[in-house]
């Protein structure tokens, strides 16, 4: 019999994208799939490839008889019931950050790391954060070549990896300055924000999103430094297998609504050169290389919205660390940030039961 596939949080913000996903999809693996959210939007139709499927309450008994279950909802959500769905018999695929870092859940990016697929005694395959995996494929072809060393990587984060209302916040906001000349004097922005009855403390962000940047994306850990931050180094070093990879990041959020773009600083063991590391982009099917700056051709986050490979340009042979190379990498937070590599953990999973 063909598998069957359940989707935690299908009306979700993730879970639209997914199901986006699953109806351009060429291949279809599938049997029967399942949609279920929280039981205040049970009971809504959704159409997957042209079939009306109701969405059902999580309960336990929906993972009867399911043999792969994506979850994209909360971390509490998750770490509740991706177990449940594992006893039932299911893989569970979590998109939550409930069980990255747990030595018996594999944190998988296709293209990188797919052989830890099998290595699931828990049941559960992790998804990286969106941050991470907007970087992963580029890195993992670099490193499979060069043997990554240190990775230093500022973050110009999407409104959209903080959710619905950090995205509302900023249509608000970009409203309230629309048509003003602002930007001249300290404290406009928040002058004009206040006059619109935007108030500081309603916001998802510790400071104005519009016309501004803020290095702060996340909750605090400690010592200065947000999750945001500390996933990047925790998930680089799991995805790649390098333990000691010596790391540090400095997320950002902009006012961009989705896809993020990390300003990399990748170091490796040997000398490596542009021309080198363009070859092996080049050849990394879900890398887009854009990157003819003289020519100013390198990629945009406008550029990148909806795609999903992830796209790479302004590559640079940095002028003082001969093993360094500079680049920009921008993916869409909510495909391959999020769903799509989601999906095609399910696609492989499908695949092995397939035999
Ligand atoms: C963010 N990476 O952009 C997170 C979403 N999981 O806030």
């Amino acid at each position: 019999r063909k598998p069957v596939l359940a989707l935690v949080g299908a009306t979700g913000a993730v879970g639209g994208v997914m199901i986006d996903i699953m109806n351009a999809r060429r291949d279809w693996p599938w049997g029967e799939v399942r949609l279920v959210a929280s039981p205040r939007s049970a009971g809504r139709k959704m159409t997957v490839r042209g079939e009306e499927i109701t969405v059902r309450a999580l309960a336990p008994e929906v993972f009867d008889g399911v043999d792969i279950a994506m979850f994209d909802v909360p971390d509490e959500v998750s770490a509740e019931w991706a177990p449940v769905a594992a006893a039932r018999g299911a893989v569970a695929v979590d998109n939550s950050g409930a069980f990255r870092m747990d030595p018996d859940v594999p944190l998988v990016v296709p293209e990188v790391n797919p052989e830890q697929i099998a290595n699931r005694p828990r049941g559960i395959i992790a998804n990286p954060n969106c941050t991470t995996l907007s970087m992963m494929a580029a890195l993992g072809a670099l490193h499979r070549e060069h043997g990554l060393r240190e990775l230093v990587v500022a973050s110009y984060q999407a409104v959209s990896g903080a959710g619905q209302a950090a995205i509302d916040r900023l249509y608000a906001e970009l409203v309230a300055v629309a048509g003003k000349q602002v930007g001249t004097r300290a404290g406009d922005v928040r002058e004009l924000l206040a006059a619109a009855g935007l108030s500081a403390e309603d916001s998802p962000f510790p400071a104005p999103i519009a016309l501004n940047v803020v290095p702060w994306a996340g909750s605090a850990k400690g010592d200065g430094w947000t999750s945001e931050e500390l996933k990047v180094r925790n998930e680089s070093r799991k995805i790649l297998g390098i333990p000691d990879l010596k790391v540090s990041a400095t997320c950002v959020r902009v006012p961009v609504v989705t896809t993020h773009a990390l300003a990399v600083h990748a170091t490796f063991e040997r000398p490596v050169t542009v021309a080198g590391a363009r070859e092996i982009l080049e050849a990394q099917p879900t890398v887009v290389l854009v990157d003819d700056a003289d020519g100013g051709a390198f990629p945009t986050p406008a550029d990148v919205v909806g795609e999903d490979p992830t796209y790479v340009g302004r590559i640079r042979q940095a002028l003082d660390f001969p093993n360094t190379l500079d680049f920009f990498v921008c993916g869409d937070n909510l495909r391959k940030g999020a769903a799509l590599n989601t999906y095609e953990i399910a696609e492989k999973l499908a695949a092995e039961l397939a035999g």
